[in-house]
């Protein structure tokens, strides 16, 4: 593994910006690695670029409106050209766990808008079988109990994250479930039966919903597509 993965993730966002094309609606993701293709997508903003872009959380939105990158109320497109995000797991089948930043509601709709979702990652995200990242659950509070009963069902060991001593709250005021399912061999199957439980309202598998994905290694970018 490399000792710097932020220079992995640097050459990963910059091949990924090459992608955006002028007056495209681009996704901005959020998490460390997508920070680096919104820093490239600044520059290239202040270079003369015109773009609209749609924020997946409020951070990200934030450092948005700091690199004067003009935003678009995601309600009023029928669909996002191009979104370039990160993840905290991916296997080469394109298949990934995100949501370790909490993100992972606005970053599923996001994609499911998105003509093409490019993920970006260093050569840690790159796994065999998803599962070592525990699985980020979205539930609504009144549903934390009932969604905790149905994971011990699936053989899921969760635990409610927490921040600063205080259970985490989502941009849409949801708590979080983080899910240890050991490894997981049909990541398909098992998104399903999530996708079923009542209360859940976002999991962290994202399952057909990525075109390409860009790792950075030591000394070039590798790509992974469909
Ligand atoms: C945010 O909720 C996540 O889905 C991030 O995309 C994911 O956690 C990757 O973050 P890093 O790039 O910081 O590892």
């Amino acid at each position: 593994m490399n000792k710097n993965p932020d220079e992995e993730k640097i050459s990963a966002a910059r091949e990924a910006v090459k992608l955006i094309l002028p007056n495209q609606v681009v996704g901005l993701g959020t998490g460390s690695t997508a920070n680096f293709a919104l820093q490239e997508i600044g520059i290239l903003v202040k270079n003369g670029l015109s773009i609209k872009a749609v924020p997946t959380s409020v951070k990200t939105e934030q450092m948005a409106r700091a690199l004067n990158i003009p935003i678009i109320d995601i309600n009023t497109i029928q669909s996002i050209d191009l979104t370039i995000d990160g993840a905290d797991e991916f296997t080469t089948d394109l298949f990934l766990i995100k949501g370790g930043g909490g993100a992972l509601l606005r970053e599923k709709i996001v994609a499911s808008m998105s003509k093409q979702e490019i993920i970006i990652a260093d050569s840690s995200k790159k796994v065999d079988l998803l599962g070592n990242f525990k699985v980020p659950l979205e539930v609504i509070p009144f549903a934390t109990a009932y969604v905790m009963q149905q994971i011990e069902k699936l053989e899921g060991r969760g635990q409610v994250r927490s921040k600063d001593e205080k259970k985490f709250v989502t941009d849409q005021g949801n708590h979080i479930i983080d899910v240890n399912f050991g490894k997981i061999s049909d990541p398909v199957t098992l998104a399903e039966k999530l996708d079923h439980i009542v209360g859940l309202v976002c999991h962290g598998l994202f399952i057909n919903l990525v075109d390409k994905i860009i790792m950075g290694t030591k000394d070039k970018t590798l790509v992974f597509t469909k």
